[in-house]
């Protein structure tokens, strides 16, 4: 089921020791029982994403918006990371690796810690871990803290709200910015598990690509950058990771 040529092509490529910016999204967390936003086994519809995930629903359907939010918090706590995630930092560790990740979850931290190995990791979208006050600079990262009861900010009362990057709202710059910065630098890019549809994010590949990065794409089902991608891997990260790490 799985294309080995390409596999073949894409561990060639990553033997060489190339300067790599790895691109992740919601596909890697999927084997660990987070679904997807979309594709097949997404679990929302497309009206329901864009009303979850808008800036603006804060204001216009707060509790609803908050209440989603907190199970997500919880489901975290039941959660780990998956071979994908574990061969990725296994990869790592052989060479010259930046991640760039649009995941909210804690996963590729979870399995660094276990393999006693951190590269890189810059959340383009922030992070569920954390929350923070939608008015001040008050930020912290506290999973005790329910979101569903509303909760005022300790500084200036303002309403606190995940610690995540909503539609409408710019990305963490500096997180964008590094990202970049090595998007223009890369030799290879990696493109994990992401539909390829959410800009800035989506940018990257494209940039890398610009600058003369090889692409390698890996992910069961076509995307938005696989027509740009040079190499193709149709499977699932937990499975066609660790065979690229052996
Ligand atoms: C597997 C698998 C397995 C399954 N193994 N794979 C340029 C052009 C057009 C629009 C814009 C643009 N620049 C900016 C915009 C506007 C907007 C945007 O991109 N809109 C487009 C959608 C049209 N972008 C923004 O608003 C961003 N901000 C910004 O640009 O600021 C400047 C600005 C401000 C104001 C006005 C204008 C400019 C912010 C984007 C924030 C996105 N936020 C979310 C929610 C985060 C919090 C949360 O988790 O709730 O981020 S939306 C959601 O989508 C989440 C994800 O990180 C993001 C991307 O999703 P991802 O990771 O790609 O997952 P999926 O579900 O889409 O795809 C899953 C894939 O996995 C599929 O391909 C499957 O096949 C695959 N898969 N199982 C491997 N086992
Ligand atoms: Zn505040």
């Amino acid at each position: 089921r799985m294309n080995l040529p390409a596999i073949d092509r894409a561990a060639h490529v990553l033997k060489g020791k190339p300067r790599v910016l790895v691109c992740v999204g919601s596909g890697l967390s999927a084997e660990s029982g987070v679904p997807t936003f979309r594709g097949p086994g997404g679990i929302y519809s497309d009206e329901e994403i864009a009303h979850l995930t808008h800036v603006d629903t804060f204001e216009t359907d707060r509790e609803h918006m908050l209440r989603w939010y907190q199970e997500r918090r919880e489901q975290l706590h039941s959660i780990h990371p998956n071979p994908g995630h574990e061969a990725l930092i296994g990869l790592a560790q052989t060479g010259d690796y930046t991640v760039s990740t649009q995941n909210v979850d804690h996963l590729l931290e979870a399995a660094s810690d276990a393999a006693g190995f951190r590269p890189s990791i810059y959340h383009l979208h922030g992070s569920l871990l954390s929350v923070r006050c939608h008015v001040c600079d008050y930020e912290v990262e506290d999973l005790h803290l329910d979101l569903g009861e509303q909760p005022g900010c300790p500084k200036c009362g303002g309403p606190l709200r995940p610690g995540v990057v909503w539609f409408g709202e710019t990305l963490p710059e500096d997180a964008l910015e590094k990202s970049m910065e090595v998007a223009r630098n890369a030799e290879v890019c990696l493109i994990l598990g992401t539909s390829g549809l959410v800009y800035p994010a989506a940018a990257l590949p494209e940039t890398a690509r610009r600058h003369g990065a090889t692409l390698i794409e890996v992910n069961p089902h076509l995307s938005a950058l696989s027509d740009i991608s040079d190499i193709v891997i149709r499977g699932r990260t937990g499975e066609v990771l660790p065979v690229l790490l052996r």
